[in-house]
């Protein structure tokens, strides 16, 4: 008898159940058929349930009787990721489940069920709240009878999820059980399109030369203090010590804490390392996971890499891996430039190339869906004469006047092995590639802005967004709340990140918003 947990596999099983540990539940999984007997209340990765595998096939079955389709992208990116409000249906017994108008709510996902009160009126019966994403309105959450499941994700969704999953939980079982169903009046939707632009910090973890894993933060990826060269030297053997920001999992939790949206953790040597030398990496982000209840997104090392005593492993197990670990969005920077190079050689219509489906874009999309991964960009400006009428010369940009770009001309290459290596390939190439390859997003870093907090490159986030749709994560320079301003304002961004101004603490995240909101730009209090 019990609280039962059902992993079938899911990306987020993990975070559901480190915020079920969090909340103080003892829970069992179901490991046979029997067990499901055993339940008094069962949980589904990604919709909370109760009692039987019957009363779950018929909320599917109600769901499936709604439309769901595919989003559609004339209007905004695709997959809808972020944090965005509901609109909660009237319902006589006002049984709002812990869900408030007035918090905002993680979502992830391609396909919507619409809201379709005069279409499907017995449906939208029990619909329990409503989200409106672009144009489109959809169901946030449903409830009929003891069985409720939600479309956002509570255990990414910080205290206001957490808030969900107690008051569900809470609600003692005979009352779930004999609660009579309590329809709710369909109208129509109030329009109000809720999503907030995401505020993202970013922590660069390597061994340092004593051998921990530390927050370290470079300027323009150069991460070692700089010492003076000593006579007969070279620069570079005069360099100093890893910059050491903290310690990677306390630094979550303050971030977490102080209202980030989300966090990144980047491995940032694991080129170097098989994931089985990555372990004390794995333990970071299980241990991350278990303090944070914001979506989490871990890089470095996701590809095809062979283990110490040969065991070979593909990036699709390394990204298992990190999913097991509590990771929701693995991130890939220099494998995507590489398949990208490889599509190219395959010619198509579009001029993009074709994948061969073995890619790490393809596989990990393929098992965990588009939205768990994200392709990290790492681009250096490359400097050409004004007149330049090369192979770049549709992606040239040229400096406005009275700013310090004035009459340079510049187009923007590809990196691999952050920044290590200059590969043949264009910003827009491999945006482009790594959207049709199935990418869920792009973290668009800037080697040339990296660490010197002069604010985002605007022409480069203009330039990359003219090119998908697909949503993005502006990254490297933020030197001041009024750049995450700029950014919002300048360009159709749905994400900034930052890194060095929140480990110093010159700029708080909390600060960051007051700003943002003071400036009309929507961010999530
Ligand atoms: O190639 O798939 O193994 O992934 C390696 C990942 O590690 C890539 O995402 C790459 O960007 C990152 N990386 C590699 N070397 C470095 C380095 O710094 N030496 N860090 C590195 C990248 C850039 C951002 C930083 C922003 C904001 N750091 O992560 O957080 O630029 O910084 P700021 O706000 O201080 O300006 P693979």
């Amino acid at each position: 008898m019990g609280l039962f947990f059902l992993d079938y596999g899911a990306g987020n099983v993990q975070s559901l159940a480190n915020s079920l540990r969090k909340l103080g539940y003892e829970f069992q999984w179901i490991r046979t058929a029997e067990d499901f007997d055993k339940a008094t209340s069962l949980i589904f990765p990604g919709s909370l349930c109760t009692n039987t595998l019957l009363q779950v096939a018929r909320t599917l079955e109600y769901a499936l009787a709604s439309k769901i389709d595919l989003f559609d992208n004339a209007d905004k990116t695709v997959p809808h990721m972020g944090w965005n409000s509901i609109d909660l249906l009237d319902s006589a017994d006002k049984s709002d489940e812990g869900l408030l108008e007035s918090s905002h709510y993680y979502f992830v996902h391609s396909y919507r069920a619409s809201y379709d009160p005069d279409g499907n009126p017995v449906a939208a019966h029990w619909v329990h709240s409503t989200t409106q994403y672009g144009q489109e309105v959809f169901m946030a959450s449903v409830r009929k009878a003891n069985v409720f499941g939600t479309q956002f994700h509570p255990e990414k969704s910080g205290d206001a999820g957490l808030r969900i999953i107690s008051a569900w939980l809470s609600e003692s079982e005979s009352a779930r059980s004999s609660a009579p169903p309590t329809p709710r009046i369909p109208r129509p939707p109030k329009p109000r399109d809720g999503l907030t632009k995401r505020i993202v910090a970013c922590m660069d973890v390597r061994s340092n030369d004593e051998g921990d894993l530390v927050v370290t933060k470079g300027d323009q990826y150069d991460v070692r203090e700089k010492a003076p060269a000593a006579p007969g030297t070279i620069q570079a053997q005069a360099e100093g010590a890893v910059r050491n920001l903290g310690k990677p999992v306390a630094l979550a939790a303050r971030y977490y804490a102080a209202g980030a949206d989300e966090l990144c953790l980047m491995n940032i040597t694991s080129f170097r390392h098989s994931p089985l030398r990555d372990q004390p990496m794995l333990a970071v982000v299980r241990a991350a996971a278990e303090e944070v209840f914001v979506p989490l997104t871990i890089g470095g090392g996701i590809k095809d890499t062979v283990d110490p005593d040969g065991t070979k492993r593909s990036a699709l197990e390394v990204a298992g891996l990190y999913f097991r670990a509590g990771a929701d969005k693995v991130s890939i920077a220099s494998e995507a430039v590489y398949a990208v190079e490889r599509m190219r050689a395959r010619p198509s219509q579009d001029g993009i190339g074709e994948g061969d489906g073995t890619s790490a874009i393809e596989t990990i999309a393929h098992a965990y869906g588009r939205q768990a991964v994200v392709v990290s960009i790492d681009p250096k400006r490359v400097y050409v004469d004004l007149s330049y009428d090369g192979p770049y010369r549709d992606e040239v940009i040229r400096g406005s006047p009275g700013t310090e770009d004035e009459a340079k001309a510049w187009w923007y290459q590809c990196t691999a092995s952050g920044g290590r290596e200059v590969r043949p390939l264009s910003v827009v190439q491999l945006a482009r590639g790594v959207e049709k390859l199935g990418a869920g997003e792009i973290l668009l870093n800037s080697i040339d802005r990296d660490g010197t907090g002069k604010g985002f490159d605007i022409d480069l986030i203009q330039l990359v967004r003219k090119n998908v749709r697909i949503p993005m994560v502006a990254s490297s320079g933020a030197g001041s709340a009024a750049h995450f301003v700029e950014v919002f304002q300048k360009t159709d961004v749905e994400a900034a990140l930052a890194a060095g101004i929140f480990h110093r603490g010159e700029v708080g995240i909390g600060e960051v918003k007051d700003v943002l909101s003071s400036a009309g730009v929507n961010a999530r209090r």
